[in-house]
């Protein structure tokens, strides 16, 4: 009974508003009802706007590369500027949005970061996929010291980054970064890329002959008939050092600062 009561007062009352409403709308000039419509429409393209803005200003950093490199002591240092000795081969990616550690101390707001590690363990690989789609960057970690021995696989791993649907549709800027650089036997970054280069051309070669029967990778790298140089790839891709061990990270810092701007 109440129920009912209750619906009937609503029904009249919105019948009121309609009716006054539509008094207010013969009462008002046509120019000034034209001019609300413009304002309200304006304000509702501006809201569509900022929210495309806004998806593209990502504050995500992923950290990559084949385990044993420093990802995770990297992570450590940038959150809390300590390696945490004694970091073993991770099993879920690491993640965290903060304000660097080295930005703690300055003053103002300062946007966090959210950094992400993934495991270089090969069957946590596919994380990666659920991660790139949302990296404003990539940083791809190369341990220095160990590189030889590693340098094809590493190779195809950079390879699988740089051709993924994301990185190259979104031109996502790419780091790669040796790690371990306080040890002297550390290869210098000059070195690494080089030979980085020289596996990805290789490999560029033995890909292409595979795709035309079984097409996995639909993108491809570089110029065809040159020699494969990072600096072909549409997208940025730059190379730096650092030493998680000894929190040397400047380079790594700069290049997460600029993409994620304070
Ligand atoms: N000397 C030296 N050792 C380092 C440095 N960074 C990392 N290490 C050592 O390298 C090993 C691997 O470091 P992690 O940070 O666990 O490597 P990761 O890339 O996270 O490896 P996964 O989690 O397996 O993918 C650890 O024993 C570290 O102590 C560095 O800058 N210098
Ligand atoms: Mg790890």
């Amino acid at each position: 009974m109440d129920m009912e009561n209750l619906e009937t007062r609503v029904k009249i009352q919105i019948q009121k508003w309609i009716v006054e409403a539509q008094e207010l709308i013969q009462r008002t000039p046509p120019s000034q009802l034209y001019a609300a419509v413009a304002v309200v429409g304006f304000t509702i393209l501006l809201l569509i706007l900022i929210k495309l803005f806004k998806r593209t200003s990502s504050n995500t950093i992923v950290l990559t590369g084949l385990s044993g490199g420093g990802k995770t002591i990297l992570f450590y240092q940038l959150r809390d500027g300590s390696s945490h000795l004694g970091t073993v081969t991770s099993m879920e990616p690491n993640e965290g949005t903060f304000v660097l550690h080295t930005e703690t101390t300055k003053k103002g707001k300062i946007k966090p970061v959210h950094i992400v590690d993934v495991p270089g363990h090969s069957r946590l690989r596919a994380k990666l996929d659920e991660f790139l789609p949302q990296a404003a960057g990539v940083v791809f970690v190369v341990d220095a010291v160990e590189f030889l021995p590693n340098c094809r696989a590493a190779s195809e791993y950079l390879y699988e980054v740089l051709t993924s649907a994301s990185v190259v549709k979104k031109n996502t800027p790419v780091l790669i970064l040796c790690n371990k650089v306080d040890k002297v036997t550390a290869h210098t970054k000059e070195f690494i890329r080089k030979q980085l280069e020289k596996e990805i051309d290789k490999l560029r070669a033995s890909r292409t002959v595979v795709s035309e029967a079984d097409v996995t990778n639909e993108f491809t790298l570089g110029t065809p008939g040159e020699a494969f140089a990072f600096s072909q790839c549409h997208n940025k891709v730059s190379i730096g050092e650092a030493s998680g061990l000894t929190g040397e990270i400047t380079q790594l810092e700069e290049f997460i600062r600029n993409l994620v701007k304070a």
